[in-house]
């Protein structure tokens, strides 16, 4: 996602790329994607752009390993095939660790303990967990749910984590609660991409409070039956399927309840092309190009979108008494 930029499957780059990871995108992508594979920044470059440093980082154990996996919920089933684990660890939007897909190396800086969740605003009583205290106090499962970028790409995985409306409900919002605001953490230091002024750091995303409480709202804390890699926004984060894949905000450090609709990371960043509601439609063309359809990750086939992503039985009637509102974008 660029702002008056190029997507960036379109950026060249004169950078080598070495001829590995170029063969490794080739299996991973498929003959229609390779040309863009071989394009698009490496991690390393991604790490100078801003000035990251290049030291590697050694695997931490991690603690909730032993929880996973979780019994699957039979209800969220799929129309297509689960992506590949391998597509999900190397082909991931995560800004505050470079603008290019290849960021996993990059994301491994990130430190995930402590972690500790900030719940606030509305509240009866704010409150500090330590995320496996929270996977302590809340039930987990597993679902199958499809991921649809607003760049025109899809994918499905398995997700592993909290029925968000199980969180919101231990979480004892107030009645004068209106939103949902969940906050990505904040450390230049640790993440290169914070370092860029181009966007209003820390990464913030929205619901209603009506989305939130919606039963296809989750909070991932795993994905592949285990704990949730770095790169797809470990410990914690959001997983609304209906939606284009920006509102879905990785590695959550708060939590908030509040009045005011709150003003969103990409919303501010280009209002003419991402709004708070962005709700998946076919038929509602981004300003740059067509969402009629969508690319299938780990293949090389396209296939037709859907409305609301396929989920308009679960959340159509959320939005039946929205009015004079941008919902498909
Ligand atoms: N904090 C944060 N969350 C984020 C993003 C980001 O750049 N930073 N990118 C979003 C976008 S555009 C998408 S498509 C998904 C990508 O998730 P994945 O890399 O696990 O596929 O994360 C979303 N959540
Ligand atoms: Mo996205």
């Amino acid at each position: 996602m660029h702002i008056l930029r190029k997507p960036s499957w379109a950026l060249p780059d004169s950078a080598a790329t070495p001829e590995e990871v170029v063969l490794s995108r080739r299996a991973l992508f498929g003959a229609g994607l390779a040309g863009a594979a071989a394009l698009a920044s490496s991690p390393a470059r991604a790490g100078w752009l801003f000035g990251g440093s290049e030291a590697p980082v050694a695997p931490e154990p991690d603690p909730s390993a032993g929880l996973y996996p979780l019994k699957r919920n039979p209800a969220y089933a799929l129309d297509r095939a689960v992506t590949p684990e391998a597509i999900n660890l190397g082909y991931n939007n995560f800004y505050e660790f470079g603008t290019s897909k290849y960021i996993a190396d990059e994301a491994q800086k990130l430190r995930l303990r402590p972690w500790t969740l900030k719940i606030g605003g509305l509240v009866e009583q704010p409150r500090e967990v330590g995320i496996d205290d929270l996977l302590k106090a809340l039930p987990l499962e597993e679902r199958l749910y499809r991921h649809r970028c607003v760049e025109a790409w899809g994918m499905a995985l398995p997700w592993s984590g909290i029925p968000l409306k199980s969180f919101v409900d231990w979480a004892r919002p107030l009645g004068s609660a209106k939103y949902v605001r969940f906050t990505t953490f904040l450390d230049p230091e640790v993440a290169s991409g914070q370092r860029s002024p181009l966007y209003d750091w820390p990464y913030v995303e929205g619901l209603t409070m009506a989305e939130a409480a919606s039963e296809l709202a989750f909070l991932a804390t795993g994905a592949y039956g285990k704990p949730l890699a770095k790169q797809m926004g470990a410990p914690l984060r959001l997983a609304v399927p209906w939606k284009y894949g920006f509102k879905s905000v990785k590695s959550i450090v708060a939590i908030d309840f509040v009045e005011q609709r709150p003003s969103t990371l990409w919303a501010a960043a280009g209002p003419r092309e991402y709004g708070f509601w962005a709700n998946v439609n076919p038929e509602v063309a981004h300003p740059r190009w067509s969402q009629a359809r969508e690319r299938v990750l780990g293949t090389d086939e396209t296939r037709p979108t859907l409305l609301y992503n396929g989920y308009g039985e679960q959340v159509a009637g959320l939005y039946a008494g929205v009015t004079g509102e941008k919902l498909f974008m």
